[in-house]
């Protein structure tokens, strides 16, 4: 049974970078989760459901990708579908962590329903660009990239600039950090986005630059576990 098992798989090449930053991915989402989970118990009652969230959100890529690692090595395809759905649960997340560092400072839920509604819409536009009308791929993608940047806006100038103004100073700053993530890691995104629907498209220079998915990989990597660490790093500084 093993021995049948074993001789059916085949190796990874050492050229498969998608293979390759899948593999790594999982162990990475696995190991962060293991630190925010056990970190929870030693910091501030505050804290822990801030803690909770980062460790859910590499959880939940975690899962996302040891399906995602054995799709690809089985099928030679991009799980695009599995892809977006972990977005869609995991993005929301990290918009809860916004909400809960500011809700010392009043933040309420309709502004958790802005940023969380904002990022739905962000990805079922990239979705349906990626997957079910790629021939209009940069139309899809300029209406995800709209409701981007009204997420950058509400964290950059709007609501939630406000509440992070009013609140303690390591707050500030952990909130200021995130919203570099937001700026600088998410856009790592639509470039992956553009070099992998570039096919026939105003951007078709960019089409197969690089692999999409491993640009996709490097970003969750960057993004997720950058999100956790710096609410870890406010939960252990604000007492
Ligand atoms: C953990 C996963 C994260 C943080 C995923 C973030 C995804 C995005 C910010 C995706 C954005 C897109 C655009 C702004 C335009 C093109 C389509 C998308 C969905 C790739």
């Amino acid at each position: 049974m093993i021995s049948t098992i074993l001789s059916a798989m085949q190796p990874m090449a050492t050229n498969d970078y998608v293979g390759f930053t899948f593999f790594v991915g999982c162990m990475a989402m696995m190991a962060a989760s293991a630190f925010f989970f056990l970190s929870m118990s030693s910091v501030e009652g505050k804290w822990k459901t801030s803690l909770l969230v980062s460790g859910l959100i590499t959880f939940i890529a975690a899962v996302h990708y040891f399906y995602m690692r054995d799709y690809w090595a089985s099928v030679g395809e991009s799980p695009t579908f599995f892809r977006y759905v972990d977005w869609t649960l995991t993005v929301p997340l990290m918009c809860v962590e916004f909400y809960l560092i500011l809700k010392a400072a009043g933040a309420k839920t309709d502004l958790l329903w802005k940023l969380i509604g904002a990022s739905v819409v962000m990805l079922v536009t990239g979705y349906f660009g990626e997957a079910v009308y790629r021939d209009s791929a940069w139309l899809w993608g300029l209406f995800s990239g709209i409701a981007y940047f009204y997420i950058v806006y509400l964290i950059f100038a709007g609501e939630a600039k406000q509440l992070a103004n009013a609140s303690t100073p390591a707050v500030q700053n952990a909130h200021n950090i995130l919203c570099k993530f937001v700026l600088i890691g998410w856009a790592i995104y639509p470039i992956g986005y553009m070099v992998g629907t570039g096919e026939g498209q105003w951007y078709s220079f960019l089409n197969g630059a690089l692999d999409m998915d491993v640009i996709y990989n490097i970003g969750d990597a960057i993004n997720k576990i950058g999100f956790g660490l710096v609410i870890y790093a406010l939960a252990v500084s604000d007492k």
